[in-house]
């Protein structure tokens, strides 16, 4: 009963109001009619502050003269879990995302348009060895150097983590289902004897998802391979410095393009390990926006 007649005092409060707005200026008070900076509190939901797409969304915000906002760091799993609850209520919602991810096959998404360019071309993804350790461990070298494959074989260990399972039990599967492709990679290699093998990565899912493939391959062959989880600066330092022998994330040309310069001469590219990977700002396909440019208002 007494529920019956809050709810008609509302109903009445909200009549009222409205007819009191009705003659005078527009506002903007109700959902719809906020702005996107006004909805998100003019937050671009971030990753680890490492990342090189953290690094381009502070320039994209100085480049598209964006100064109210600013791009929250956090990690690519805090991201996903942003992402998510906001998908599930259809609220808005920016994240720096980036392709190959999960996150396109269970949400409907889009990247903004980045007219001035600010987030770069297509990128491929480089394999990044320690000097020397073509002369340590050859056969090692060769796989890497071998290692190639396409954002829809990364997709299916992604998809299978995100739904569960272990890195390295979904990497396992993969392998198993693509010995074709594995046998390219190992192809003219020698099996290993225990010798010890160091990778680093960054927990970022596309990079762990290669990561775990790489260390199963390397381990059915006989390695010991150790992977540590580091940011993205360590990761590239520990390669230039030898503490660690490869990494498999070397985003380029723009991503990592601090990275590569800084270590130049410090490491070995062994070139791309997969083409057609891409960064930017990315929404749900259910908000109205298009282009970065479309955050100025
Ligand atoms: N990423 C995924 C990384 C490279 C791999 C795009 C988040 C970065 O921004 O550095």
């Amino acid at each position: 009963m007494s529920s019956k007649f809050s709810r008609l005092t509302v109903a009445l409060g909200l009549t009222l109001g409205l007819a009191a707005c009705s003659g005078g200026e527009e506002t903007s008070t109700e959902g719809s009619n906020a702005s996107i900076g006004e909805s998100l509190d003019y937050k671009i939901t971030g990753i680890d502050p490492g990342a090189g797409i953290m690094k381009a969304t502070t320039k994209a915000i100085e480049d598209y003269e964006l100064e109210d906002w600013e791009v929250i760091e956090g990690s690519g799993a805090a991201m996903t879990a942003a992402l998510k609850k906001a998908y599930d209520k259809e609220e808005p919602i920016i994240v720096t995302g980036w392709t190959p991810h999960w996150k396109f096959s269970k949400f409907d998404l889009k990247y903004l348009e980045d007219p001035i360019g600010v987030y770069g071309e297509e990128e491929t993804i480089h394999s990044i060895v320690r000097n020397g350790l073509k002369e340590d461990l050859p056969n090692v070298h060769k796989v890497l150097d071998q290692f190639h494959w396409t954002p829809d074989d990364m997709g299916v260990i992604m998809s299978a983590i995100q739904d569960g399972e272990e890195p390295e039990a979904a990497a396992a599967a993969w392998i198993e289902e693509n010995e074709d492709k594995v046998a390219k990679w190992t192809e003219g290699v020698e099996a290993g004897n225990g010798e010890e093998v160091k990778f680093a990565y960054v927990a970022w899912d596309s990079t762990i998802a290669s990561t775990n493939v790489l260390a199963n391959v390397l381990t059915d062959l006989g390695y010991d391979v150790t992977l540590s989880q580091v940011e993205a600066g360590p990761m590239w330092a520990g390669v230039a410095d030898g503490s660690v022998d490869a990494h498999i994330a070397g985003w380029l040309p723009l991503t990592h393009a601090d990275q590569y310069e800084k270590y130049d001469g410090q490491f070995e590219d062994l070139g791309p390990n997969l083409e057609g990977a891409k960064t930017g700002l990315v929404v749900p396909t259910y908000m109205e926006i298009d282009s970065i440019e479309d955050l100025k208002e």
